[in-house]
């Protein structure tokens, strides 16, 4: 019997990836992002390539009506929610806290904190159907460490930690699983977003050295979700080989 899995921000980088590693395993999905033309074209692939069923929706999860009214709207046969992935997220800007833009701020505390709260709260009804449910948030080695110009955005994912840790205790006597994988960098959409737009800059983020990749996520994501039922994962922090921690680098250039 295919379980289903619900992930946010599936229209690039790890979404995506993670999507298409279930898609795998014959697995059916429930994705989510606000680009709804990509939503729809990557459904129509995962259908036609891996035969699941694919279900989409098209929501902000920074707005509260949005999400619950989405979740709502999730027919019968996708009502049994086995593992929720919380995605979605960004970072917007870079600069320190004197020079920063509330504007930004606000993005990255209503999306990344409020949006995974909302989407947590709506889905976990449909989570408690399953035998076998299991939250999987995406934090971030920057929820780990706070490093020079990211200030608000490690805020946000410091507060992914303490929400990961806090339904693992809430949800205890729920039986629901709760993992949070933490990955440093990783090339994707993340840094032209950052950095509203500029490709050039987002690129020599990643130059001289070897970041991972949004499968090398998806990886680890499937492999904590596949683990028998009474083993958890609390917390993975992932690096590539070239990364120490959110300071260290083995640049080669
Ligand atoms: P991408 O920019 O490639 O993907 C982000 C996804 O989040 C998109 O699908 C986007 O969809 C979705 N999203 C963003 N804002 C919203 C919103 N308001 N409502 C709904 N969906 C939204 O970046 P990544 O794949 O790299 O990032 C995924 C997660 O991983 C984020 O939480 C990020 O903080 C985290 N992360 C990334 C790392 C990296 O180095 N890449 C490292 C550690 C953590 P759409 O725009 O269509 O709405
Ligand atoms: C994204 C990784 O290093 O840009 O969460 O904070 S980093």
């Amino acid at each position: 019997m295919p379980k289903t899995i619900f992930i946010s921000g599936a229209t690039s980088g790890f979404g995506k990836a993670i999507a298409e590693r279930f898609a795998k395993d014959g697995e059916n999905l429930i994705i989510t992002g606000r680009r709804k033309e990509r939503l729809e074209a990557f459904a129509q692939e995962l259908i036609k390539i891996f035969h699941v069923k694919v279900l989409t929706l098209n929501f902000d999860v920074r707005v509260e009506q949005e999400v619950n009214a989405a979740i709502k709207s999730i027919p019968k046969d996708f009502q049994t929610i086995d593992i929720l992935v919380n995605n979605a997220g960004l970072a917007s800007g870079m600069s320190t806290i004197q020079d920063g833009k509330t504007e930004d701020w606000d993005v990255m505390i209503d999306t990344n904190i409020k949006g995974l709260l909302y989407v947590t709260h709506a889905v976990l009804p449909l989570l408690y159907n399953s035998s076998t449910p299991h939250i999987i948030n995406i934090g971030s080695t920057a929820g780990k460490e706070v490093y020079l110009k990211g200030n608000v955005y490690c805020a946000t994912k410091h507060a992914v930690d303490a929400i990961s840790k806090a339904l693992r205790i809430d949800l205890l006597e729920k039986g629901v699983k709760v993992t949070q994988i933490a990955p440093g960098a990783a090339e994707t959409e993340f840094s032209i977003v950052r950095l509203h737009g500029d490709k050039d800059a987002a690129k020599k983020i990643y130059e001289g050295y070897q970041p991972m990749t949004a499968q090398d996520i998806a990886l680890v994501v499937h492999f904590a979700a596949t683990l028998p039922k009474n083993l958890c994962i609390n917390d993975m922090v992932l690096t590539s080989l070239a990364q120490a921690n959110n300071l260290y680098f083995n640049r080669k250039i």
